[in-house]
C-alpha cells in the first residue's frame, strides 16, 4: 500500500500518459495559458466483480490512504455498480471504482472473465503496484472481439486490466476557461474528438456537475496471436458548482452522464 496518495496518483499518471499520448499534448495545452498547475478533479478504475479483484478489494488501496466511501451509482443496461471515494485533504483527487456484474452477463462471457481472474491471486491484489499493474492474463485478440459483442467495458477492462482509464481536468482551476463548453471548442480546434454520446457537455449547473471527455486513443495492444490498434484511455473535463445549502462544490458523480462517460473507450467507427 501507498502511504501518501500524491505518489500513488504520480505512478497513476506515468502509466495512464504512456498509452494516453493526446492526454499529454491536451494537458500542456491547457497549462501553457495559466501560471498554476492543473488540477486532477478525479480518476476511474475498471474491474469485474469476481474476487479476488471485487471494487471493494481495489478501494482498500484507498482507504489506507485515508479515503472514504461517497456515492454508489447503478447502470442498469451497461449491467455495473460503482461507488465514488473522496480525501479530505485539499488537493486529493476523488476516485471513481466501477465493476462489471458477471453473473448478469452470458455464461460464454462469464466462462471467459473467470478464466482471466483466475490469473490474479490476492497477494498481487494487495501489492503496492496493483492499480497501475496492468493486464495480469494473456488475452488473445478473437476473445477480446466476442467480450466486445456483449460488453465494451469487458472488453477495455480484459484487454488493459488494472490502470487509471483517465484523468479528469479540473475546469474550475482553469484560469482562461470557465466552461466546459469553452475547453471543448478549444480541443475541437486542435482536432480531438469529443465524445458526442448525449451530448458533448453532460449534466447541467442543477446536476452541481458539467462534465466531457475526448474520446480514448486508439493505441497498439499486442494480443497473444499478434498487435492491433485499440482504444486506450481518454481525458475528461469536469466543472463543479456550489451546493446550495453549504456553498460547497459538490464532490459526487451524476450516474446519466457517467453512464455516457463510460461510452468514451468504445471504438470510434
Ligand atoms: C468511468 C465513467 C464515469 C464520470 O466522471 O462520471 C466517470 C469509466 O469510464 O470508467 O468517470
Ligand atoms: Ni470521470
Amino acid at each position: 500500500m501507498h502511504t501518501d496518495w500524491k505518489n500513488l496518483f504520480e505512478e497513476l499518471w506515468n502509466q495512464y500518459r504512456t498509452v494516453t499520448p493526446s492526454a499529454e499534448k491536451i494537458h500542456q495545452l491547457l497549462g501553457e495559458s495559466q501560471g498554476r498547475e492543473i488540477v486532477n478533479d478525479h480518476i476511474a478504475l475498471r474491474t469485474f466483480n469476481i474476487h479476488p479483484v471485487g471494487l471493494d478489494a481495489l478501494a482498500q488501496h484507498f482507504l489506507a490512504l485515508g479515503y472514504h466511501p461517497g456515492g454508489e451509482y447503478h447502470f442498469k443496461a451497461k449491467k455495473l455498480f460503482a461507488r465514488h471515494y473522496e480525501h479530505p485533504a485539499p488537493g486529493a483527487p476523488k476516485v471513481f471504482i466501477s465493476e462489471l456484474l458477471v453473473d448478469q452477463c452470458s455464461p460464454a462471457l462469464q466462462t471467459i472473465v473467470h478464466e482471466l481472474v483466475s490469473h490474479v491471486s490476492t497477494e498481487n491484489v494487495k501489492a503496492k503496484d496493483f492499480l497501475y499493474s496492468g493486464r495480469h492474463w494473456e488475452l488473445n485478440y478473437e476473445t477480446y472481439q466476442a467480450l466486445l459483442k456483449e460488453s465494451e467495458y469487458a472488453a477495455w477492462t480484459a484487454a488493459w486490466g488494472y490502470r487509471a482509464n483517465h484523468f479528469t481536468v479540473s475546469v474550475n482551476h482553469l484560469e482562461q476557461f470557465n466552461s466546459v463548453q469553452a475547453v471543448n471548442d478549444l480541443l475541437k480546434a486542435h482536432g480531438y474528438t469529443i465524445n458526442g454520446s448525449g451530448g458533448e457537455v453532460k449534466g447541467s449547473p442543477d446536476d452541481l456537475l458539467e462534465q466531457s471527455s475526448t474520446m480514448a486513443d486508439r493505441v497498439p495492444m499486442l494480443f497473444a496471436d499478434g498487435e492491433h490498434l485499440i482504444p486506450s484511455c481518454f481525458y475528461e473535463f469536469a466543472l463543479r458548482y456550489p451546493k446550495p445549502d453549504t456553498g460547497e462544490l459538490y464532490r459526487g458523480f451524476v450516474a446519466a452522464s457517467a453512464d455516457r462517460i463510460f461510452e468514451s473507450t468504445n471504438a470510434t467507427g
